[in-house]
């Protein structure tokens, strides 16, 4: 796999964004993909913004592990962070994000309150590495209840803010993060959920790496949905069984092992291999 490399660019660009945007808000959230919690977030950028309150959101929870979710959630608790974790395209958690926003803003709000102040919404962002669910979390908190509060004039000056319910308000555009690589297996991570673009990783040797993890963790579906009968070191072979399985043949009756690796990317993606966690907390 070709070593995958961020601009210095792209690094300023979202150092530039949470710099700018974070004075205007009371909390932030921070979306990360719940099937690689770690994989999915950058650390150094998130401590650009250690003085606000971040809100971790373990967002595409339908697609990971339960077990291994509520793991992430008790080590992230464990540590003092707030968790969440959320199906932003069903809705489900999206109640609790809510709830969390709330309780992250009411010390601040009594103080208001205390001082003779009026009280006012609390402002939130949502920041994430790509592809992590950042803007159907934007458009699943606001719902149907989505409303422009416009530009406001001072502090938030040029900026979209969505209304959610009376008392919370929501920067409706998201920050776009850059990944963190701390070795070659994140990367195989952040290609398999999708935070790395395809055109910049080799498809065949990130499905090379996945598919004993797969195997590990979900066999019924892989036998079911790839018709695996195991999975041996030689990887041609357990690509030509997929493919002969799926159908995926030329004229002539060679498989096509690139679509072979396109078609496991995708499957995975929308969580037809089985619910499956790519990292563990503890780990
Ligand atoms: N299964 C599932 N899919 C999700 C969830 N949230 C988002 N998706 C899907 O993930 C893909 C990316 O979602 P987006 O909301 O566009 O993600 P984003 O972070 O805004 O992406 P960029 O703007 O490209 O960085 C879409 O196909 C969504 O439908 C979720 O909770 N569960
Ligand atoms: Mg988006």
């Amino acid at each position: 796999m070709p070593v995958i490399q961020w601009f210095p660019g792209h690094m300023a660009k979202a150092k530039r964004v949470l710099q700018e945007n974070a004075p205007l808000v009371d909390v932030i959230l921070e979306i990360v993909d719940a099937r690689c919690p770690q994989a999915s977030s950058n650390p150094d950028l998130m401590k650009l913004v250690a003085h606000k309150v971040r809100i971790k959101v373990l967002n595409k929870a339908d697609l990971a592990d339960g077990a291994t979710t509520r793991g992430w959630m008790e080590h992230f608790r464990r540590q003092g962070e707030i968790a969440v974790a959320l199906d932003a395209v069903k809705g489900t958690g999206a109640r609790e994000v809510i709830g969390a926003i709330r309780d992250a803003f009411a010390p601040k709000l009594a103080e208001w309150v205390a001082k003779g102040r009026k009280p006012r919404p609390a402002r939130a962002m949502a920041v994430g590495i790509p592809n992590v669910g950042k803007s159907s979390v934007i458009n699943r908190l606001v719902g149907a209840r989505k409303a422009i509060v416009g530009d406001k004039p001072g502090v938030t000056r040029g900026k979209q803010w969505v209304r959610i319910g009376g008392d919370i308000e929501l920067l409706d555009m998201p920050g776009i993060l850059v990944p963190k690589f701390e070795d070659q297996w994140d990367g195989v991570l952040l290609a398999a959920i999708g935070s790395i673009k395809d055109e910049v990783f080799d498809h065949m040797e990130v499905v090379g790496q996945l598919l004993p993890y797969f195997w590990e963790h979900s066999r019924e579906a892989l036998t079911e949905r790839l018709g695996l009968s195991e999975v041996v070191d030689d990887l041609g072979v357990n690509i030509e069984q997929i493919g002969r399985h799926r159908g995926l043949l030329r004229a002539g009756g060679a498989v096509e092992m690139d679509k072979v690796a396109g078609l496991v990317l995708r499957e995975f993606r929308e969580g037809r291999l089985g619910r499956i966690s790519l990292e563990r907390a503890g780990d």
